[in-house]
């Protein structure tokens, strides 16, 4: 099938496009997280929330693959460089203890998906020690095994994470999409110039879209995919 895109129409399969929603978790997208220790104001991101939830039911209808990330790190932060903790606020760093439990910790309050998009059974929840989707996590595998060429992309920050795993999966070989209304920022000009540049030279890392494109496209398709 076909849907309009940036810079050009973007064809793709159900059966071999996975939808990445990439740290829809509450360090992010609520108060007293990773997003806020930092100084953001984190109640920009929430904005996203009912066009990737109408993304998701859609794309669940027509059977899809969904992956969901998460920015986790082990309890004992074995998986965390000192790069990455010794950046930031220094008074509330990654491990430490915050208003939602420990900062970017697996299993703790802050690190759940937030309820409006929580993961379905049978849906791959990933968790992520970097930036990138792929880096450490087995994701190019999993994806590989059931033949997954196509991704479809959302989630947060658009400059960090998305785009970090949007340019990991291209150089994968991956056609990646961005879906533009399902992606945000804390710095609403980094997500423009992040829309702008990944779509350039004749979509260098992929294409963007707004979620009505895909929703148009999907409107037509009967039945559910077996995947
Ligand atoms: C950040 C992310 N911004 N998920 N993580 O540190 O984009």
């Amino acid at each position: 099938m076909q849907m309009d895109a940036n810079p050009f129409p973007y064809v793709f399969d159900t059966a071999h496009t996975a939808l990445v929603l990439i740290d829809m978790q509450r360090d992010f997208i609520e108060p007293g997280g990773f997003g806020a220790a930092l100084g953001n104001d984190v109640r920009l991101l929430e904005a996203i929330v009912p066009a990737m939830q109408a993304v998701l039911a859609a794309w669940r209808q027509v059977g899809g693959a969904v992956v969901h990330t998460r920015e986790a790190h082990q309890p004992d932060l074995s998986d965390c460089p000192p790069a990455k903790r010794n950046r930031g606020n220094p008074s509330l760093r990654i491990g430490d203890v915050g208003p939602m439990g420990r900062i970017l910790v697996a299993g703790e309050p802050g690190n759940q998906i937030i309820d409006a998009l929580a993961p379905m059974p049978g849906e791959r929840v990933i968790d992520k020690p970097g930036k990138g989707a792929f880096y450490a996590t087995g994701l190019h595998e999993w994806l590989q095994a059931r033949r997954i060429t196509h991704l479809l992309l959302g989630g947060v920050t658009t400059e960090v994470c998305v785009q970090t795993s949007m340019r990991e999966a291209n150089d994968r070989g991956y056609e990646c999409l961005l879906l533009e209304d399902c992606t945000e920022s804390y710095f609403p000009a980094f997500k423009a110039s992040t829309l702008e540049m990944v779509r350039a030279q004749g979509g260098i890392v992929g294409w963007t879209a707004p979620s009505a494109a895909l929703l148009r496209a999907l409107a037509g398709l009967p039945g559910r995919n077996t995947l």
